[in-house]
């Protein structure tokens, strides 16, 4: 308790007072714009032109078995025309075995996911903080993939759960592959990675009975939360907007831990990575994600596919806060303790480089689910740190590798491959796909003239440890005491947000815990709450007919930061964002191709939504809903659709369906016009014309501007 408070104390000074003693902490640090000193390693091959000798094209072709010989399968071969089959129909046996093969089991965790290339490109030369040879130029370009996912729920789960969201990108450098596996939170729940395993069992589906899905509210979730409070922080997160974002285009990725900067001459710094979206920030509300997941389980992946295909390429910055090596304790927490943050107004983000994520996958199988990030993917330049966590990752992702693909080669399927030739002694394995040519495969040997040569620091640009990491002391097992406070993040976080998105929060612990059973698990969690803040915990005893614990203020403060929340800044693009146009067949309506043309100018899609699939309309009533647009526009001549006797008597589609699409846009809290100054819609809708982001004869200037708001938060008291 005693450290804890001087931990407190620390941060609380630190917030208020700033810090500027390191050079990279103001944010003015440029790149030096100088030529690339390290050329591209000869050999190297661009992701295309690299996955295309892999490709099977079946365009134009006789079918043939996997051993080449032409065949036909569509009937097996029998004794008789009523006969049996016979077991001797090698065209049946080589079909059938494949087919019962087909799946690997899913990851343990992030197993609902989806993948694209893309390019990044450094700012400029970094060689002053890092050796990494794909920072060590101006404009210079290294090929990634991506993958993100969420956590808990299993593959054919749906993609607008609450959950923490996967963010895990491959850089496919000149000098091998360099994997981020991140979040899009930057915090983790735990400290050390012997407890994920705990972690995991408690909130995935309980084991009797596999229930609930890809959701936290229940009794083994909390009861882990509140008994493992260094989770309460991620949790905070994620009962916020950034547990249930717009997309993936809409959130940033985290690298959550700490690692380091190694130069190419061993001077180091410490470093957190951030890939930051130029899309903005945006999330949904709790209502619609849920309403989304029944509708469109496919919504995040769908809308990475979508604006890829149009050429609306979602793009971060890969950026870093660079921090020196005495800085390890000196914010009042641990920068070691993945479950902190280093608040940016303290570091800022330095700015490396752009991520552009600009190809679909060709196969989602070969690529997205057969990619294996591992946080052990680490390049000449980068090293690690001490955090716990972290260490405890580098075995278990190389570890599961092995069950998802029996064997050592995982790193030999395409995706998986780097970019450049590789040369080592591991021999041999299950699905061995290359032919080594050295028959003397130890080191050292004279046989094959020393090949492969041993590469260090000074020869062969090789992978060296950060020279100055010192680690030593009497072999324990017991958290770090720089490690304890587990609670004024999560305040520091809530105290940042609006009021709005505060309520959100409390509406998703309340609806969380509201579904718990044991009477225990809910009194250890309004303790917990209680810790971080006594209004929070007040605020959801209320909703679950409880009292919340005496106001316990140890860790209270009333410091804030910036860069946590959602609704601080507009969207910065609304690129691939979609606008619904309510009309009906025979409506006459003349504005909706001018509104269509100018919202295309703005990349934004207008879907015309009428009773009937006719020219000009998009889609229909009965397979609308307001979860799948960003905002709502009624069109012309359409009182009828809203009219109190005559709305409900289509029997084209539920009753009520267009006048439901307007009130549920409004409040999930999006932009809402009518082509018509009065509108017979929003009368019946009970919207007021004067409410923020309510526009009448609207433009598309007006959407333009409702759209990057996104979220209209005085319509949630
Ligand atoms: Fe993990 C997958 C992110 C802690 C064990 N993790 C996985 C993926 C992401 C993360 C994004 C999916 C990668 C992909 O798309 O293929 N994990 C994190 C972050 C963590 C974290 C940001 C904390 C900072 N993970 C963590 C710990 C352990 C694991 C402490 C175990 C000790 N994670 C795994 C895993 C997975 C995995 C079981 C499942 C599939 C895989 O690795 O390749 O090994």
């Amino acid at each position: 308790m005693v450290v804890s408070s001087l931990l407190l104390a620390a941060l609380a000074a630190t917030v208020n007072v700033g810090y500027a003693a390191c050079p990279f902490m103001d944010g003015t640090l440029d790149a030096r714009d100088l030529p690339a000193e390290h050329p591209p390693v000869p050999g190297a091959v661009r992701t295309d032109e690299f996955l295309s000798k892999y490709e099977l094209d079946d365009s134009d072709a006789y079918m043939t078995t996997d051993v080449g010989g032409p065949i036909e399968d569509q009937e097996s071969l029998s004794a008789g025309e009523r006969g049996p089959t016979l077991l001797e129909d090698f065209i049946f046996r080589q079909k059938i075995q494949h087919f019962d093969h087909e799946r690997v089991p899913e990851r343990a965790v992030h197993a609902r996911g989806a993948g694209a290339h893309g390019v990044f490109k450094s700012f400029g030369d970094w060689s002053n903080i890092t050796g990494a040879s794909f920072l060590n130029a101006a404009d210079k370009e290294t090929d990634v993939f991506v993958r993100f996912s969420t956590v808990a729920g299993s593959r054919g789960s749906a993609d607008t759960v609450r959950d923490v969201h996967g963010f895990a990108v491959r850089f496919y450098t000149d000098e091998g592959n360099f994997d981020i596996v991140g979040n899009n939170i930057p915090v983790f729940f735990i400290q050390d990675a012997i407890k994920f395993p705990d972690l995991i069992h408690a909130v995935k589906p309980k084991p009797d009975r596999e229930m609930p899905q890809a959701a936290t509210a229940h009794d083994n979730a909390y009861d882990f939360f509140s008994q493992q409070p260094s989770s309460l922080h991620t949790l905070f997160w994620a009962m916020s907007g950034h547990g249930i974002p717009r997309s993936y285009r809409h959130m940033d990725g985290f690298g959550v831990h700490t690692f380091r900067f190694v130069t190419d001459d061993g001077k180091t710094k410490l470093v957190k990575f951030r890939f930051r979206t130029l899309q903005g920030l945006a999330s949904l509300v709790w209502e619609e994600a849920q309403v989304t997941a029944g509708k469109n389980a496919d919504y995040h992946r769908q809308d990475l596919w979508d604006s890829i295909e149009k050429g609306q390429y979602p793009e971060y910055i890969f950026e870093a806060q660079i921090m020196d090596e005495e800085d390890q304790l000196r914010f009042g927490f641990d920068v070691l303790d993945p479950t902190k943050i280093v608040p940016e107004d303290i570091v800022p983000f330095t700015p490396l480089g752009k991520l552009t994520l600009n190809r679909n996958p060709r196969d989602y199988f070969a690529e997205t689910e057969q990619v294996m990030f591992q946080p052990g993917h680490i390049v000449r330049g980068i090293d690690f740190s001490d955090d716990p966590l972290l260490q405890g990752r580098l075995f278990s992702y190389l570890d599961t590798q092995l069950n998802r693909h029996n064997g050592p080669n995982f790193e030999q399927i395409p995706i998986n491959q780097p970019r450049i030739p590789w040369h080592n002694n591991n021999r041999d394995g299950a699905a061995q796909m290359f032919i080594p040519l050295n028959s003397s495969p130890y080191s050292p040997n004279t046989n094959n003239n020393g090949s492969p040569r041993q590469a260090n620091e000074t020869v062969g640009r090789g992978f060296f440890t950060d020279p100055n990491r010192r680690v030593g002391g009497p072999l324990v097992r017991s958290v770090s005491s720089t490690f304890k406070d587990a609670w004024s993040q999560p305040r520091l976080f809530f105290n940042s947000l609006a009021p709005a998105e505060q309520q959100f929060i409390v509406n998703a612990l309340r609806f969380e815990i509201s579904q718990l059973k044991s009477p225990v698990v809910k009194n250890n969690i309004l303790i917990q709450l209680n810790r971080v803040s006594h209004e929070v915990a007040e605020r959801v005893a209320r909703a679950i007919g409880m009292t919340a614990p005496e106001a316990d203020p140890t860790y209270y403060h009333e410091n804030k930061t910036i860069g946590v929340s959602i609704a601080e800044k507009p969207l910065d693009t609304i690129d691939g964002l979609k606008v619904a146009y309510l009309t009906s067949n025979g409506a006459r309506d003349s504005n909706k191709q001018a509104l269509k043309d100018a919202l295309a100018a703005k990349n934004v899609d207008l879907v015309v939504v009428s009773d009937t699939l006719a020219d000009g309309v998009d889609q229909t009533y009965s397979a609308s809903d307001a979860s799948q647009f960003d905002a709502i526009v009624v069109g012309d001549g359409t009182d009828a659709l809203f009219d109190d006797k005559t709305k409900a008597q289509s029997a084209l589609y539920p009753a009520g369906r267009p006048l439901q699409i307007v009130q549920d846009g409004f409040r999930w809290g999006k932009p809402v016009g009518t082509v018509r100054q009065r509108s017979q819609a929003l009368r019946q809708a009970g919207i007021q014309s004067s409410s923020a982001g309510v526009y009448t004869a609207v433009t598309a200037d007006d959407l333009e501007e409702g759209l990057k708001t996104f979220k209209f938060l005085d319509r949630f008291p």
